[in-house]
């Protein structure tokens, strides 16, 4: 119908084309908005819910099409989203934390763990013994020093060096060898001065720790299996995590097998590590046979290529005869084929001085040890206890924890370590 009003053409009045108008630019308005959102991506609160639902569900998907890795994990965490962890053996996912057990020291163990993560493919730095030895260093070098500067070693003077060696954990048996082999050796030499009593000390205890197999065995076309032992909190989980990349690194295909089921955590603690050292994990549940355990590992190991499986076990009093026992059958069922046993390290802290040693000698009978892996070297530790342990158990000490850290797990290197603790 024609406009009766021919200033309104677009109405039949002016009331009709007003609102015509008032539509054209709400739709215009409109229009402009929709263009807005769409090019910069955001929605409003009640399609912001929306964007997040269809975001955690684009990021799920992803997690399935690649490995979920700890920035994944932080990066959830952080979102206040629930944290996914996989099951390496299985390739399941299961949700660990909620929201509701998301707190700060959560964060912040993700984040260091990121960073190590940013660290895995950086060449790791091996710490020396000199730098690192600083409690064992001062506790007999300050003894040592003012032994230098005497012109003659009286009575005393060796009755306090014998305490200085006992101090610093040697142990009274090697102490009272040491003395007097050096004794003998200052009488054949017809000298008395302190310089030279410490340099015949210096070769005494070099001679003590020389000539002892410390190789870690790996035998060609076999599933080795390395067992780690010991008390609780020694450095067990810690030391198969280091080990984890150093044999990577080598050229080894490794497998962690979580033999600790006494504590959800302890699996957890060790597929961390495997994630960080890019090997393989098998684990079972809390409270679960570790025998059975490992050996899933050892057959899992054997399928998927890996020639060497690190082994973690609960950590265990040496006087709890139980699970001492338990300990070897572990030890029997990992024998079983194609299980090939080539190291049982027994992980002794260093920081607890003697009492390593009455540990070391029924975990020696319960599982045929072949070697000691001492750790904490670098705290409070008087360092002492390598002599101790070596003649006094005849067991060679073949790795030394020197930190915390991804390299700071080193080969056991006796002149280094005696030069250290002279110096
Ligand atoms: N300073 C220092 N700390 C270490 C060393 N090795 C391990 N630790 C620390 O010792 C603590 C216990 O280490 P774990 O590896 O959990 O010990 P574990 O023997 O597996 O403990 P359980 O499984 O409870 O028996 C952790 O805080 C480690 O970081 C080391 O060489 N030096
Ligand atoms: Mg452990």
């Amino acid at each position: 119908m024609r406009s009766a009003y021919p200033l309104f053409p677009l109405g039949s009045s002016l009331v009709e084309t007003v609102w015509i108008i008032v539509i054209a630019a709400v739709a215009l308005v409109l229009l402009a908005l929709l263009a807005t959102r769409l090019l910069t991506g955001r929605g409003t609160s009640v399609s912001e819910g929306a964007g997040r639902a269809e975001g955690l569900g684009g990021s799920s998907v992803a997690l399935e099409e690649r490995e979920p890795d700890l920035g994944d994990a932080l990066t959830d965490v952080l979102d206040g989203s629930p944290v996914e962890s996989t099951d390496t053996s299985t390739g399941t996912s299961a949700d660990v934390l909620d929201e509701s057990t998301v707190d700060e020291s959560t964060v912040e163990q993700l984040e260091e763990a990121l960073a190590e993560e940013r660290l895995v493919e950086e060449p790791l730095v091996k710490p020396s013994f000199f730098d690192r030895l600083g409690k064992a260093r001062t506790a007999l070098s300050g003894y040592l020093g003012g032994l230098v500067g005497l012109g003659q070693v009286d009575d005393e003077a060796w009755e306090d060096l014998e305490e200085a060696l006992i101090r610093a954990d040697v142990g009274v048996g090697v102490t009272m060898k040491l003395i007097a082999d050096v004794q003998g050796k200052a009488k054949e030499a017809g000298v008395d001065d302190g310089a030279a009593i410490l340099d015949l000390l210096k070769g005494e205890m070099r001679a003590e720790l020389a000539g002892k197999d410390r190789s870690l065995v790996i035998d060609e076309g076999e599933t080795n299996v390395w067992l780690f032992v010991g008390v609780n909190g020694v450095g067990k989980t810690t030391t198969i995590g280091k080990l984890g990349r150093r044999l990577a690194d080598e050229g080894n295909s490794v497998l962690m097998a979580a033999g600790d089921t006494f504590r959800a955590a302890a699996a957890e603690q060790l597929t961390m590590w495997a994630e960080r050292s890019g090997a393989e994990i098998v684990r079972g549940n809390e409270g679960g046979d570790p025998s059975s355990v490992i050996f899933d590992g050892i057959q899992a190991a054997k399928a998927r290529d890996c020639n060497i499986v690190l082994a973690d076990t609960a950590g265990r009093l040496q006087n709890k005869s139980n699970l001492m026992d338990e300990l070897s059958k572990v030890r029997r069922v990992a024998a079983k084929d194609p299980g090939h046993v080539s190291e049982v390290l027994l992980v002794i802290d260093a920081t607890t001085g003697q009492n390593g040693m009455t540990q070391a000698k029924v975990f020696a009978e319960a599982v045929e040890v072949t070697g000691v892996v001492l750790t904490k070297l670098d705290g409070s530790a008087k360092g002492g206890i390598v002599f101790a342990i070596e003649s006094e158990l005849g067991l060679p000490v073949k790795l030394v924890g020197l930190g915390e850290g991804l390299g700071d797990l080193v080969d056991f290197d006796p002149d280094a370590f005696i030069d250290a603790l002279f110096a």
